[in-house]
């Protein structure tokens, strides 16, 4: 197939047949296209379209929709070593850092910084569209963590000294915004689920969106304060602040399991009226998100929750289903993962490569992209795991992906076992790496590297 054009390339997968190369080259395109779309020192990210819009009046104005979409356009880009291209989004951001505070003011009568659904290039982030599809109080708290992210890619102190305003308003506006539920629990209200709507309890008939403390919104919560916790020193946050912030954790309502064994996604156990919904929000946890893969329990919970979506139809939209990659990534099934990648190409991919939401929408191919290098490498949790989700089909080399603790790792593998690996630190951060359970802790200095093979790990 190598030598067929892209569009002959993409029919032999969707005729069913397998082609690794076309996963590669897929990859790469997504790469590239990051790199085209978000260009240091622009202060324009990718937006819906990258940049590739070629109508007057372009599907959701070719805006940037924070609920899931620009999040996810930047999910590669440290991870598959395109850092560059995270700068036009940090410029983005830092100017959103005046018209964010005014909204925690003039909404919510609150100090802090707040953002909802959806933005554009004027600096939009009081609620936008509807109330329905807006009321995410805490969609400028999932965007701050991108910008968090990118720093423990990084540990650049200059970029953390940058964006930090936003990551500590971000805190400030959620403890300002919580309020007592009558029960002693911290919730966030009014607030929604993003884009999925239920059946109220008492009548099993009027639907609504609009609820308090959903699964996201505790879960986002958890991810930032943790990762305030990890810039106490650099940042020399006062131990009263991060007191605080513990004391506001320890009020939020616990993640709980629903009716049919998954995560229940609202602060009640709703019946949803999509069961297939595209919008899979109370897993954040488990990806981009860290708090459910910690418990085996809620990892299991999990699972359910994405069999429950998919066998109803969901992942129907390109972007939803770049997020089942990344889920089963994080569950370690690379078999899996791969088949929703084989899914992306077949039903949510066109011609040209581009996803497919229908219509055109990049999410997806940063999505999948993002997804193929989870699939290699993880880095959460302290951690940095080979192989953890590859299928076991997968024979080959990669070069480059990047790590949390700013290292670089290139792998060659065989029939998805590792044959070995190199590990280059940039930033002098100690590294715990793990292959098949066993560990290995290095200390490399700044620029040092390792070449290990599967007997180094113990
Ligand atoms: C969110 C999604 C839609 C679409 C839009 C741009 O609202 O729910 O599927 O991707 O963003």
């Amino acid at each position: 197939p190598l030598q067929l054009p892209t569009d002959q390339r993409l029919k032999f997968v969707k005729d069913g047949n397998r082609d690794n190369s076309l996963v590669a080259l897929y990859f790469q395109y997504g790469r590239y296209m990051l790199l085209a779309s978000s260009r240091y020192p622009a202060k324009l990210p990718a937006n819906l379209q990258g940049k590739w819009n070629h109508l007057f009046n372009a599907p959701w104005n070719a805006d940037y929709h924070t609920n899931i979409n620009l999040q996810m356009n930047y999910w590669p880009s440290d991870l598959a070593n395109v850092s560059s291209t995270f700068g036009p989004l940090a410029n983005f951001m830092t100017a959103m850092l005046e018209p964010g505070i005014n909204c925690a003011k003039t909404m919510y009568g609150v100090e802090g910084w707040a953002m909802h659904h959806g933005t554009d290039i004027f600096g939009r982030t009081s609620i936008m569209d509807d109330p329905m599809w807006g009321t995410s109080p805490l969609a400028g708290a999932w965007m701050a963590l991108n910008l968090y992210d990118h720093y423990d890619f990084t540990r650049d102190p200059d970029y953390l000294k940058k964006v930090y305003p936003i990551l500590k308003g971000s805190t400030d506006f959620i403890m300002n915004f919580l309020i007592d539920d009558g029960r002693g629990q911290l919730v966030t209200a009014p607030s929604m689920s993003p884009e999925n709507s239920f059946y109220l309890q008492d009548t099993g008939k009027s639907q609504s969106v609009l609820t308090y403390a959903p699964a996201i919104d505790i879960q986002i919560i958890r991810e930032l304060f943790a990762g305030m916790r990890k810039l106490q020193k650099p940042m020399n946050i006062p131990a009263a602040y991060i007191e605080r912030m513990n004391k506001v954790e320890a009020k939020l309502p616990p993640t709980r399991i629903n009716a049919y064994g998954g995560i229940q996604e609202w602060i009640k156990d709703y019946r949803e009226v999509e069961p297939g919904h595209r919008h899979m929000s109370h897993l954040f946890g488990l990806y981009p998100g860290t708090s459910l893969t910690r418990d085996p329990t809620l990892m299991k919970a999990s699972r359910t929750t994405i069999e429950h979506r998919l066998a109803n139809g969901g992942g129907h939209t390109g972007w939803s289903r770049a997020w089942m990659i990344n889920f089963f990534a994080r569950l370690k099934d690379g078999e899996q993962a791969y088949y929703h990648i084989e899914q992306l190409l077949r039903k949510s991919t066109i011609d040209n490569l581009f996803d497919d939401h229908p219509p055109f929408q990049i999410d997806g191919n940063f999505g999948g992209t993002a997804g193929i290098a989870e699939m290699l490498v993880q880095s959460h949790n302290e951690k940095v795991e080979l192989l953890p989700a590859v299928p076991s089909h997968w024979t080959g080399e990669v070069k480059g992906l990047k790590v949390r603790g700013g290292a670089v790792v290139d792998m060659k593998f065989q029939r998805g076992q590792l044959v070995s690996a190199l590990v280059q630190s940039d930033a002098g951060v100690p590294l715990t790496l793990i292959y098949k359970g066993k560990s290995l802790v290095t200390s490399l200095a700044k620029g040092k590297s390792l070449t290990i093979n599967p007997e180094s790990f113990k």
